[in-house]
Order: structure tokens, then C-alpha cells, then sequence
């Protein structure tokens, strides 16, 4: 895997030494934290799995983390390692993450909602070496998509069942070398003694919301994730007493880091596990546990505040409402200190680094009309003009990024990362921003070619690849449009081929669903055409499709 691993492009040196002197970067590792944190306080509650009536400690997360790491070396599993992480929100998310991170081998975060075409790929991409899935969750048998994904990628060496019966593959439970005695004290004597990675050695692959055909990957450090936690922590008032609500899907870099799950542990806190978002779910947890800061999705965010009217259950532990992924529309961030008695903190990121938040001490009037600044005093951001020229201040304009956090480059994607950075290493975050004179950002639209469908990340190219696969399509397009709900939906329009049999909207929509895809990728309206708009020079635009549509009322 050198070859690969060659490929992920990082910091220079004398960026590298700059934050470093600063102290954003401070030379940990996440197997390091955690071992820190068991022996400052085995016997706090690290994480909670409410839906099997789990509370596992510091002390025990540490020596599950151990004996299984064990267990994976056993097994072939080396630094440098790519694993496929798929797994719902259940306590053995962590036991596998910091497993790894131990290893030195590098989960690749998938989400739970993906499917044969999307593992397929990341596992073939990357080589990887094993895939860890829950035997079901949501009605849906991971066994299944495994069974398929293995017969497909014959390089995969291992498929792990974290939970329930593991049928065809192995039991994550049988992978340790040893049983785990959680009320046994770890024997220091005993514990694992890997070499294990470097601060400054790639952690994970974080999964890109993505613009192109295919999904990239963002490679992650030991050194500039921690930064982004700790960082994180600070602005949201983080520390040993908080209890983070994980109501997201946990892989995902949002409930993940800001300040999520691993701020939370960084922090010696507790991680509450959601295994759904929903108020009739995740209300009843508050309540039980205590909850304090949780982080939600627009769509998700005006669920909780309509419910929140009507509950008869005591939310008053919450102090903290993060909302982002999509942009919260100001009536909304309104409405959410009065309904849920905390601060709304709007908080605007990406897996590829920079995360900005709204400060707990801002003004009101900043809190619901900013997607508020970046975390690190040495994050740069620049609102340049579609020549890269910079903006004056509070010009709308797209916003490039670099800092101690952020990305260069993406893994293994040296043509894409020409494109997506510029020479002097900026991320083109695909985000059109202007900044307020207070040095908030406001996010007021994309460049990218992606539809942002309440906060899960649709690249247009990918769904209208797949639609062209149709024998019957001879072009596509797919646009976002306006959804009240969703912020946005998609809106797949379809030129069929001369003579072609008439297809029906949900004919299309069932082929790009038994493609293997992740439902929200399923186009939510199909319409068909004669023809695309077209720009002076003769290009298909976008531009007009995205203002036609929404204009007519859904294609039965
Ligand atoms: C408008 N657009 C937003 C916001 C993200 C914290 C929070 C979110 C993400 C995330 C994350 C937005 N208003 N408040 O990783 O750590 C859109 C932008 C951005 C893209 C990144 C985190 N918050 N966005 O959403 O990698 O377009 O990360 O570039 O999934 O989401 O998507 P993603």
C-alpha cells in the first residue's frame, strides 16, 4: 500500500513547523488520547448505547480498544491498512475506530445509508483490507450488501459483523485475541505495545460530499483532527461534564468532530449514542441522560423545535443546539432558543477541514444570520471572483481556505486535486460566501455541482451517470431545487432516445435505486424533455434548468 499512501498530499515543512510552534498541533494521537483518558479517569462513563442498555468507561473503551487491535493484528491487519467502517450509531463504532487508530490502519468512514455501488467502490479504491458492518440496522441486512460486495471485490480479506448474528462472515467479538473482563482492571503489563502511527501520520479517510463522478477521500492526521476537536471544544464549551447527543450518523465528519463524538472523548466527556434523530427517540435520551450539546441538520433542527412545543419530556439539560451541513435559514434559527430553551450555534464546515461556528457569546442577530468564523486564528480565508482575484470585504465571492486543519489535497486524486486547489495549496471549498465586517461568513449559494438535500451531499455527475446507464436515456441532468423541508431536493431532467419506449418518472427512479445506491440519491422528481437549455457559447446550463425547476408541480 506505499504506493498509495505516497499519494496523499500534505502540509510543507515550514507550514507544518508553523503550527506546530503555535500549538495547534500537539503531537497526540488518538490511541495515545484515549490511553491518557483511561488512566486519568477509567471508571467515567465514555460512551452510552442506549438501545442495548450499554455504558462502557474509559477504562473499558481503552482495553476493548486493546484486545482488539490485538486481535486485528492477529488477523493481518498493518499500519497502514484501509478499513471500511460501515456500522450504525452503537458503542462498537468506537471500539473499531480506536482499534484501528491503535494499528495505525485507516477506518474509511462510509455511511450507513450506503450500498453496493458506493462499498464496492470505496473498497476497491482502496484496496481495503476488511469491511465492518452491523448485521442490520433499519430494516436492512448489511449481510446481504457484504455477501455482494465480497464476490465483487475478491481482495478483501475480511468482513467483520459488529453486532447480531454474523452468518456467512466473523464476529467482531471473536476477533480479539482475548475475552474483555470489563469489571478486570487493565493490566498495564498486558496492554497492547504497538509501535503505532505518528502525530503526524494519516488517521482516517473521511468520505467528500463530492461534485464528480465519484466519491474522493480526505486524509485525515493525527495532528490536524485533534486540533479541529480541541479547537472546537473551546468554542462550544466542551469539557469533562458535557454529554454530547450523537443523534447523526456517527461516521459523518459533522457529529464526528464538531465538536461531536471524538471532541467529547478528547474532553473526557460523554458520548450519548442516538440511534435515530428523531424527537420521539432523542427527546426521552436528553431527558435520561442528562444531555447537553448535540449537533442537527436544518431539516432536523426545525423537527425538534415543532416537537419541542408539545414534549412532555424536560429538555432543560440542553445548553447547546449545533446546526449545519445546509444553510439554516434565518426564520428558523429564530425559532430555536424560544422552542428549546439553548444557544443555537450555527456551525459551517466540511470533512475536507475548516469549520466555522457561531460564537455562544455572539450577538443574537449574529447567531441567526451568520454561519459564524473559522475556528483557528491561522485558518486564511480568501472571497476571490471566478478569476481567483480577491473580493473586498463583504463581496460575494467564492471561498478558498488553507490552514492547520485543512486538507491539501485529496488521497490518491492527483488530476482532481489540480482542479480543487490552487497552487499555493487553497481549498476550493465550491462555496459562494461573503464576510461580514465582525468576520462572519454568510454562505449564499454553491458553485459546485452538487445538490445539498438537507445536509446529505448529492454529486450531480454521479446520479446522472447512473442515468445514462438506462438504455432507454439518451441525456440527463440532475439540479437541485427548492423543497421547504429539505432545503433542496433533486430533480432528475431526462431527454429519452429518438424512438425510445415512453419510461415513467418511477421507472427511473427504481433503476437508479437497484443500481446499488444510497436512497437519498434517488432523484425525487424525474422529468422528461425534449431538450436542455443551452448558454450563448452552446454548453447545457445549469444555471436555467435550476431556475425552471420547481416551477411545475410534481411529475406524478
Ligand atoms: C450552508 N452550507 C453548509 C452551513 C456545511 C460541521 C458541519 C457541517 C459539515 C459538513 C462538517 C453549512 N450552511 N451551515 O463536515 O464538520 C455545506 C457547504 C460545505 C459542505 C461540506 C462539519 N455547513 N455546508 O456538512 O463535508 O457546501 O461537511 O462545503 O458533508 O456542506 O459538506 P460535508
Amino acid at each position: 500500500g506505499t504506493e498509495r499512501e505516497a499519494q496523499a498530499p500534505t502540509w510543507p515543512q515550514e507550514f507544518a513547523e508553523r503550527y506546530r510552534a503555535a500549538g495547534w498541533w500537539r503531537g497526540e494521537t488518538f490511541g495515545g488520547v484515549l490511553r491518557e483518558r483511561a488512566a486519568a479517569h477509567p471508571d467515567r462513563i465514555a460512551v452510552v448505547d442506549p438501545a442495548t442498555d450499554r455504558r462502557w468507561t474509559y477504562g473499558e473503551l481503552d482495553a476493548r480498544a486493546d484486545r482488539l487491535a490485538a486481535g486485528m493484528v492477529a488477523r493481518g491487519i498493518t499500519a497502514g491498512d484501509r478499513v471500511v467502517v460501515q456500522l450504525p450509531n452503537i458503542a462498537e463504532f468506537f471500539e473499531v475506530v480506536f482499534a484501528l487508530f491503535r494499528i495505525g490502519a485507516l477506518p474509511v468512514f462510509a455511511l450507513p445509508a450506503h450500498r453496493e455501488t458506493e462499498i464496492t467502490y470505496f473498497c476497491r479504491f482502496t484496496e481495503a483490507a476488511a469491511y465492518v458492518i452491523a448485521a442490520e440496522h433499519g430494516g436492512y441486512d448489511y449481510r446481504t450488501l457484504a455477501a455482494k460486495v465480497r464476490a465483487e471485490v475478491p481482495a478483501l480479506r475480511h468482513v467483520w459483523v459488529a453486532q447480531g448474528e454474523p452468518g456467512e462472515f466473523e464476529a467482531l467479538a471473536d476477533v480479539p485475541t482475548e475475552a474483555v473482563d470489563p469489571a478486570a482492571p487493565v493490566d498495564p503489563a498486558e496492554r497492547l505495545d504497538l509501535a503505532g502511527p505518528a502525530p503526524h501520520d494519516l488517521a482516517f479517510l473521511q468520505l467528500s460530499g463530492g461534485s464528480t463522478g465519484v466519491p474522493k477521500l480526505i486524509p485525515r492526521t493525527h495532528d490536524d483532527y485533534i486540533y479541529s476537536l480541541w479547537g472546537s471544544n473551546e468554542l462550544c464549551g466542551v469539557d469533562e461534564n458535557s454529554v454530547y447527543l450523537c443523534a447523526l450518523p456517527a461516521a459523518h465528519n459533522f457529529p464526528l468532530s464538531s465538536p461531536g463524538t471524538l471532541g467529547a472523548l478528547y474532553a473526557g466527556a460523554r458520548v450519548v449514542l442516538c440511534p435515530q434523530p428523531a424527537p420521539e427517540t432523542a427527546f426521552p435520551l436528553i431527558e435520561a441522560e442528562g444531555v447537553t450539546l448535540t449537533g442537527l441538520v436544518p431539516p432536523l433542527a426545525l423537527l425538534w423545535t415543532e416537537a419541542a412545543a408539545t414534549t412532555t419530556h424536560d429538555l432543560s439539560s440542553l445548553d447547546v443546539l449545533l446546526v449545519g451541513g445546509a444553510k439554516f435559514s434565518e426564520e428558523a434559527a429564530r425559532r430555536v432558543r424560544p422552542a428549546l430553551g439553548c444557544t443555537l450555534q450555527q456551525v459551517f464546515g466540511m470533512a475536507e477541514g475548516l469549520v466555522n461556528y457561531t460564537r455562544l457569546d455572539d450577538p443574537e442577530e449574529t447567531i441567526v444570520s451568520t454561519q459564524g468564523r473559522p475556528i483557528s486564528p491561522d485558518d486564511e480565508i480568501r472571497v476571490v471572483d471566478d478569476e481567483d482575484n480577491d473580493l473586498p470585504v463583504g463581496a460575494t465571492g467564492h471561498l478558498l481556505t488553507r490552514g492547520p486543519y485543512t486538507i491539501r489535497g485529496y488521497w490518491n486524486a492527483p488530476e482532481h486535486n489540480a482542479r480543487s486547489f490552487t497552487a499555493d495549496g487553497f481549498y476550493r471549498t465550491g462555496d459562494i460566501v461573503r464576510l461580514t465586517p465582525t468576520g462572519h461568513l454568510v454562505v449564499e449559494g454553491r458553485a459546485k455541482d452538487q445538490i445539498n438535500r438537507g445536509g446529505e451531499k448529492i454529486a450531480a455527475e454521479e446520479i446522472e451517470n447512473h442515468l445514462l446507464a438506462h438504455p432507454a436515456v439518451h441525456d440527463a441532468n440532475v439540479v437541485g431545487e427548492p423543497d421547504p423541508y429539505l432545503g433542496e431536493r433533486t430533480c432528475a431532467y431526462v431527454i429519452l432516445k429518438a424512438g425510445a419506449e415512453p419510461l415513467r418518472p418511477v421507472a427511473v427512479k427504481r433503476f437508479v435505486r437497484e443500481r446499488g445506491l444510497a436512497a437519498y440519491k434517488v432523484p425525487d422528481r424525474v422529468e422528461f424533455v425534449a431538450a436542455f437549455p443551452r448558454t450563448g457559447v452552446g454548453k447545457i446550463s445549469k444555471k436555467d434548468l435550476r431556475t425552471h425547476a420547481g416551477t411545475r408541480p410534481d411529475t406524478p
